[in-house]
């Protein structure tokens, strides 16, 4: 079990970090056009992530995103910032991962688009369908929109129901799936323990269809990860990195583990339940 959600963190974590490289390789193409470039990182990573090895994929994550960072640091085309802003983003790498490693939908690139109107916004579309063959009335887009002059993602819109940004010439369409936050829960450690209101590893229990927003702050090497059991293994539904935050639905009802996914620090007890209450 651990091995296996070991592996399903990785896979995580690769994707999204090669998907950042993506972002940026596709920001290279962007004006000629080309934007298959991320979709095929993106397909590449998954063939790799299978065959990565056990290493501190947390650290690896961050130096990974840092390479990005310092990889923009020469350019000033807000677009460019922008979608890095949004791929670094832990709430934006929680939606696009869960995206990512869903078999039914297919990523089709990225997009940056100006904010009609705000000058100091981008809108920054991680285009997604629903696998050929499969039925769905809902594309999963999902549009971040980004303040390039703080470069801070103000808004995630998931999904996002407008056809095509790039159109113009319709309405942009319906925002529905704002990320509004029903309940914040302040969550830290205490050597290999979680602490939630003065207690170790309390059960937290929400009501099905609220938005939870998990504010992680550690000292440590740790993660809060929330993982849910789909075909006999485990799936992140949402991890928060050290000292950052990740906003989520309860959209699944039952009793889950959230945990450190961290080396062995979850067989050594750093977890907990998570029980969602119709
Ligand atoms: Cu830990």
């Amino acid at each position: 079990m651990l091995r296996n959600i070991t592996r399903q963190v990785h896979i995580f974590l690769v994707a999204v970090l090669v998907l950042a490289t993506a972002l940026a390789r596709h920001a290279e193409a962007q004006q000629h056009g080309e934007d298959n470039a991320a979709h095929d990182a993106v397909k590449d990573a998954r063939g790799e992530a299978g065959h990565m090895s056990e290493t501190n994929v947390v650290q690896h994550y961050r130096a990974e995103v840092n390479r990005l960072r310092d990889y923009l640091s020469g350019s000033i085309d807000p677009c460019r910032h922008a979608i890095y802003a949004a791929a670094r983003d832990s709430q934006v790498a929680s939606v696009l991962l869960r995206k990512l490693t869903n078999k039914e939908y297919v990523f089709k690139g990225v997009r940056c688009h100006d904010a009609p109107g705000i000058p100091e916004q981008r809108r920054v579309l991680f285009d997604f369908d629903c696998q050929p063959g499969t039925f769905c009335l809902i594309d999963p887009n999902v549009l971040v929109i980004v303040d390039v002059v703080q470069g801070k993602v103000v808004d995630i819109i998931d999904p996002y129901l407008g056809s095509d940004l790039a159109g113009d010439n319709h309405s942009s369409g319906h925002a529905v799936g704002h990320l509004k936050t029903d309940r914040t829960i302040a969550i830290s450690t205490r050597g290999l323990s979680f602490v939630i209101g003065g207690a170790e590893n309390p059960p937290i229990r929400v009501t099905r269809g609220e938005t939870v927003q998990v504010t992680f702050t550690t000292g440590g090497s740790h993660d809060w990860t929330l993982a849910y059991v789909e075909n006999g293994s485990e799936v992140v539904w949402a991890m928060a990195q050290p000292n950052s935050s990740v906003t989520f639905t309860a959209d699944r009802s039952g009793e889950f583990e959230y945990f450190c996914s961290v080396g062995n620090h979850r067989e050594r007890g750093m977890r907990g339940r998570f029980i969602v209450e119709r």
